[in-house]
């Protein structure tokens, strides 16, 4: 029998309410202990008086009952909603403690035993993680959907298709010496094919799940003292970096997770591009210019007012800049200038050079909405794999070795949905499955 586990499933600190959750086979004689009575009916909050072992009050709290196999782990579960404050949660959680088989429960326990019960599998498990780290709309949606079993629907497909599959291939070895009626071998190959190019359509989606998900790189680049940092500060609405007259202030990469149009984007400040004999400000030029090579977008920045015409970017940053966009428009300029105008001294151009940063992001990351995206590199190393496989198995001509490549694929897609090796995947999947800690 399992212990019962018990933790305070809100976040930690003082707050209106505060819920504590408590799921094992105590978890009703858990609940007959701290509110004196009998169970309340299952699935209704009941207005209940907390007490100690010693029968002192701790607080009133709102109790609902969930029997299992009808709760979120499975199991039997219990949670208290009580007044939000540290001494309330601090006190419940020393009673809980006390009582016999009950333990807190280590990160992610709650949802690794609902993963153990069959109440949902390990992308389902990823995405809930997910909708609770999610700070964008774009993320939020995304994990909703995966919560949802999008993933799970499309990955069980095809290995359900593969199985099918390899079956049929087996079936031909069985009748080796008979009359075969159906060309099985080529009906295996031919879906063999087929999931081959569905597998790869969806791995060719330019990461953008991911990057939903991670949030994308965008770095800010340009000559010194074009207004990178007053950028940066004006996005994040916040004095994230230091804005000075002098040319080469900013040395370091500095970065803000930003909402951007719903998306998570991680605009980087750099040091201004130039020549120079410093040393260390070689070495922020340096770093600048890794940034913007590895970043998703680039915009470079420029001062209008500037007489010294700009070199352009180094060849190094592949596809050049993104946006190009000239600052200080409230000072005069010597000479047109070809990209967006603004001044981030009066904030003229300011919603225009955002709405086109929003633009280029959404750009990148517009999902398209009648199919599921990858969202977790695990996942995606899991279906090159089983590319792979395919693919090989294509190239063989012994119907045993066939079937036997069918099988591994259909085995690396069972171990995305966690159908095998579940175990093993647990303990890394959960590692870092921690709510409010
Ligand atoms: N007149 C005017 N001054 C600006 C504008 N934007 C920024 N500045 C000023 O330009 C100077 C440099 O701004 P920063 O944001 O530090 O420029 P930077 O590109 O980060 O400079 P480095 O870190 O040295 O590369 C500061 O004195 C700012 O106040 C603008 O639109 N108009
Ligand atoms: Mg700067």
């Amino acid at each position: 029998m399992s212990d019962t586990i018990f933790a305070l499933s809100s976040a930690p600190g003082r707050a209106g309410v505060a819920v504590i959750r408590v799921s094992g086979p105590s978890a009703g004689g858990c609940t007959c202990a701290l509110t004196g009575g009998a169970l309340p009916s299952p699935r209704t909050a009941v207005l209940q008086r907390l007490r100690d072992v010693a029968g002192q009050p701790i607080d009133q709290a709102l109790v609902l009952w969930f029997p299992g196999p009808a709760s979120f782990s499975g199991e039997d579960m219990v949670e208290f909603h009580v007044h939000g404050g540290r001494a309330i949660v601090a006190r419940v959680l020393a009673a809980l403690s006390k009582m016999p088989g009950c333990r807190p429960a280590e990160p992610g326990e709650f949802t690794r035993r609902a993963v153990e019960n069959g109440k949902f599998d390990l992308t389902q498990a990823e995405a809930l993680k997910d909708l609770i780290d999610a700070e964008t709309e774009s993320q939020r949606i995304q994990a909703l959907d995966q919560y949802g079993g999008a993933l799970s629907t499309l990955y069980e497909d095809w290995r359900a298709r593969l199985i099918r599959a390899s079956a049929w291939a087996e079936a031909e070895i069985d009748f080796a010496d008979e009359e075969v009626p159906l060309d099985l071998q080529g009906r295996s190959k031919a879906a063999t094919s087929e999931i081959i190019q569905e597998i790869q359509r969806h791995l060719a989606d330019s990461q953008r799940g991911e990057l939903v998900r991670e949030g994308m790189f965008l770095t800010l680049i340009g000559p010194p003292n074009a207004g990178k940092s007053s950028m940066l500060n004006a996005l994040a609405k916040r004095d994230v970096a230091i804005v000075a007259e002098t040319p080469g202030t900013t040395r370091d990469v500095l970065e803000a997770r930003l909402d951007l149009g719903g998306y998570a984007v991680i605009v980087a400040d750099t040091a201004g591009l130039r020549d120079v004999a410093d040393a260390v400000e070689n070495e922020g030029v340096r770093r600048a210019l890794a940034r913007a090579e590895s970043s998703d977008l680039v915009l470079l920045l420029l001062d209008g007012s500037s007489p010294e015409p700009f070199e352009g970017l180094p060849s190094g940053i592949a596809g050049g800049a993104s946006l190009t966009v000239w600052n200080k428009s409230d000072l005069p300029w010597p000479a047109p200038r070809k990209g967006l105008r603004l001044s981030l001294k009066t904030g003229e151009g300011f919603e225009q050079v955002l709405a086109a940063v929003e633009a280029k992001v959404a750009e990148r990351l517009d999902l398209p909405r009648e199919a599921p995206v990858l969202t977790r590199a695990r996942h995606r190393y899991a279906l090159e794999q089983a590319v792979a496989a395919l693919k090989r198995a294509l190239a063989v001509s012994e119907t045993e070795l066939f079937a036997e490549d069918l099988r591994l694929a259909a085995r690396w897609l069972g171990r995305i949905t966690g159908r095998i090796d579940i175990e093993e995947l647990l303990d890394v999947i959960f590692r870092d499955f921690c709510i409010g800690k």
